[in-house]
């Protein structure tokens, strides 16, 4: 079977890993620098320069035969510290950079919050502040309007990564942990922003799609004859997950979402989250009125019961074993025999990214189109020889394997239009630092020479042919 004519095959990007300028054109910060600097372990300047060398890349794209790209507009370039006067100076880069993009062929898909919130709001209580989400419409409607030549837009990237990140595991700022009061409320509060969005871009009639990003992990008991793995199976769905589909795709929450959440947080002995009818008026306003959701998709998660405290360890080196995840009044990860793992823990199963796909189509049916919009593999890898070519084909068999469930969803009637890698080039990875290498295109971060890596090649075939070799 071979891929539609019309698929879209695309590398996917986020402005703070690839642009770097992290200064220029009177560019605001964003949450991630003071925090970086704290930790003291890796600079996001100039991570892959692509604030500069975004012809290069999109040159490249282009003679590789890919058709698209995701790509996200950096908030703190047109409203520095999130509001007030866009600078002149951002709206001229995308402008140029999207116009760069249809020169070489390249659909660009637009999101416009990819974990970047300005330092100025984070400061004012980030997701959990009402005001700030009311700052986030106000940019989208800006670049709703501004930015005219866009087909595609995504309002968040990755909900579920912002707020368990934030406030459960710690590893994103403010690095708050085991605070599940503060991730659900978050988590609720990002799916009403992403609605407002969506809402106000059907208001303004603007033409073009939109749609959302999320990060799907698949949840698998342990063992499944377990009735205590099952049900912790079930509690870190609602937790990484089900939260967000439910307020996104179905436009509801189910009564066994919000008693799943509310047993955690008892659990927890933490408050409940505030959810008004108004804020459900308006998630179900929006779930009726999306044109696509787009799932990123890596690895699944087999749960185990547990009943002790809160104990996380981000494997954030690639030193394979070092990670542990066990959560109080939820569950402890571990892996089955038989199921590989990455050099970062990440446990690999494509049945996981079919599974995801059959769920949303079969219990979320209001959605209309589902791209893959993030997966790949991240690997240590050093600069190939002049004249060779970085021989990466462990990427290779995991974009295939998982490129093959995309094609049997499809056959069985699931509308998957496109699939992005992830990523298009050598990139900044906010909690790996530079060692953590995904894209189709070697970067050496010393001189920013870009190398074409075997994977490159192999996905140029695979546009031309449409079909897996
Ligand atoms: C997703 C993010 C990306 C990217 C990717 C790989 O969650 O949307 O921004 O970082 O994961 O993650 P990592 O860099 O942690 O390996």
């Amino acid at each position: 079977m071979k891929f539609p004519t019309d698929f879209y095959f695309g590398g996917a990007t986020a402005a703070f890993q690839t642009e770097g300028a992290v200064k220029e054109g009177n560019k605001g910060e964003v949450l991630w620098e003071p925090f970086l600097k704290k930790q003291g372990r890796f600079d996001p300047e100039p991570a892959c320069d692509f604030y500069h060398r975004y012809p290069e890349d999109l040159k490249l794209s282009g003679d590789f035969g890919l058709n698209s790209i995701r790509i996200s507009i950096a908030w703190t370039r047109i409203f520095p510290t999130g509001s007030g006067q866009p600078e002149q100076a951002g709206v001229d880069y995308y402008h140029n950079m999207f116009a760069e993009c249809r020169k070489n062929g390249i659909e660009p898909f637009v999101t416009l919050h990819h974990f970047d919130t300005p330092e100025a709001l984070h400061q004012t209580g980030d997701w959990l502040n009402e005001e700030n989400i009311t700052k986030f419409v106000d940019y989208a409607k800006f670049c709703f309007q501004e930015f005219s030549e866009i087909n595609y837009w995504i309002t968040i990237n990755e909900p579920t990564s912002m707020a368990v990140q934030q406030y459960t595991t710690g590893t994103f700022p403010p690095g708050e942990k085991y605070n599940f009061h503060k991730t659900f409320q978050a988590e609720h509060n990002l799916n009403l922003a992403h609605a407002r969005v969506v809402n106000e871009f059907r208001k303004l009639q603007i033409s073009g799609q939109i749609g959302v990003v999320h990060a799907l992990q698949t949840v698998y008991p342990f063992d499944s004859t377990k009735k205590g793995d099952m049900h912790a199976a079930k509690l870190q769905d609602v937790l990484d997950n089900r939260l967000f589909l439910d307020g996104t795709l179905g436009g509801e929450y189910s009564q066994e979402t919000l008693s799943l959440m509310n047993e955690i947080l008892a659990a927890n002995d933490q408050a409940k989250i505030s959810i008004t009818d108004s804020e459900m008026v308006e998630l179900k306003q929006a779930s009726d009125q999306l044109d696509f959701v787009g799932v990123n998709y890596y690895f699944s998660k087999y749960m185990k019961e547990y009943h002790g405290i809160s104990e996380t360890i981000h494997n954030g080196t690639g030193k394979k074993g070092s990670s542990i995840s066990r959560l109080q009044g939820i569950g402890e990860s571990g892996v089955p025999d038989g199921i590989e793992m990455t050099d970062w823990d990440w446990p690999i199963n494509p049945q996981g990214l079919y599974d995801q796909l059959e769920r949303i189509h079969t219990n979320y049916p209001k959605v209309q189109d589902i791209y893959i919009t993030e997966n790949g593999l991240g690997l240590k890898e050093e600069k190939p020889a002049e004249n060779e070519i970085l021989d990466d084909s462990k990427r290779i068999d995991y974009i295939k394997i998982h490129l093959q469930e995309v094609l049997r969803a499809i056959e069985n009637g699931i509308n998957v239009k496109g699939y992005f890698v992830w990523s298009l080039q050598d990139m900044f990875s906010w909690t790996n630092g530079y060692s953590k290498r995904y894209g189709l295109f070697f970067v050496d971060f010393d001189t920013q020479k870009r190398y074409p890596k075997k994977s490159a090649y192999w996905f140029k075939e695979l546009t031309e042919t449409k079909e897996l070799s």
